[in-house]
């Protein structure tokens, strides 16, 4: 049997966070609806049987409904394959969800929060999901499989580590026997043999960066053979630059602009002692350049004869932190503080 395992689409997410530039959001999100289509196509390509979605497939909070049918719709061009989908802390089973309320698609099971069993031919579905925005009722300790001599597969969404999400113990896990076990959560791809979290089916940000897609396999006499094809079409990527060396504000634009015409997205970290103020139009970087983040401190040459409101402002703290009243920390954020201030009059 052929099967294909996503997780973690978090549909209609508003990707406020990603960007300092306008309607990349809204360009994010039609790339959710790419993702998924493309799933799809490759569903119908390959003949898959089964499609696994271990969830977080959408936002409780802002899921529209018709996000929902073109959801459904999608659905309904793969009418061979069976869809499986454990609602996840995101999208947890609760009353007035879609997941309750919505006229799904006959080939599409979503899993409750209490352990279910699906027979098919040639192999047993187990599952089970949220019923809220957190749980912990360790429902993984009452599943035993009752015929090994299917392929047996389990489709649920948690942590492998200590948490309000569903704990599980990776040894547990390993304990039941299953032949594959298709999580979500961690956005990170990541498997432990044939435990897997395939990751966000594309990347919701600068905390995750990466390729991200699917998870596509196949089981042979009990054997898993299974790979990770990409899906998203872009890679968000940090890159740090030292300013300590560059001299102004215009030369810092001429290297960031450096980074390669590509589709990936850029965050572009400024680190280092700064020697004059960034305050950089995004209009003059290129389009994928979508984040600046600026960890610089300032570099002070401290005169002593300086009788500035700046000067003053320095010797005053220099003289704390020489008689212990600050500590280093504090000295050094008291001190950005006021240069920023002063570098904006
Ligand atoms: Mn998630």
């Amino acid at each position: 049997m052929k099967f294909v395992h996503i997780a973690d689409v978090h549909l209609d997410i508003p990707f406020k966070t990603i960007s300092d530039r306008a309607g990349l959001g809204t360009k994010r999100r039609l790339e959710q609806r790419e993702a998924l289509k493309d799933v799809i196509t490759f569903i119908k390509e390959n003949n898959i049987d089964y499609l696994f979605i271990s969830g977080d497939l959408y936002e409780q909070e802002y899921i529209r409904e018709s996000s929902i049918k073109f959801l459904n719709e999608l659905f309904k061009e793969i009418p061979n394959t069976k869809i499986y989908i454990a609602p996840g802390n995101h999208d947890p089973y609760i009353k007035n969800s879609y997941y309750m309320t919505f006229d799904w698609n006959n080939n599409v099971k979503i899993f409750t929060d209490s352990v279910q069993k699906v027979e098919n031919d040639d192999v047993n579905i187990y599952g089970f999901g949220f019923n809220n925005f957190e749980m912990n009722e360790n429902q993984i300790q009452d599943i035993h499989i009752n015929d090994r001599s299917k392929i047996n597969i389990l489709v649920t969404h948690g942590d492998i580590n200590d948490s309000i999400y569903n704990p599980m113990k990776l040894d547990v896990l390993k304990s039941k026997g299953f032949d594959y076990i298709a999580l979500g959560h961690i956005h990170k791809r990541d498997d432990f043999d044939n435990i897997v979290y395939p990751g966000s089916l594309i990347s919701l940000g600068f905390d995750e960066l990466g390729k991200h897609g699917m998870i596509v396999g196949e089981i042979i006499d009990k054997k898993v053979y299974k790979q990770f094809i990409p899906i998203d079409k872009r890679e968000f990527i940090v890159k740090n630059i030292d300013v300590s060396n560059i001299e102004s504000e215009e030369e810092l634009i001429e290297i960031i602009n450096e980074v390669e015409d590509n589709n990936n997205l850029y965050e572009i970290c400024f680190e280092g002692y700064r020697k004059f103020n960034i305050n950089i139009d995004m209009n003059l970087l290129k389009d994928n350049i979508i984040k600046l983040k600026d960890n610089t401190k300032v570099k002070i040459d401290f005169k002593e004869n300086d009788y500035t409101l700046k000067g003053l402002y320095i010797k005053k703290l220099n003289e704390k932190k020489d008689n212990n009243l600050i500590d280093d920390k504090t000295y050094d954020d008291l001190l950005e503080i006021g240069m920023r201030t002063f570098e904006k009059n």
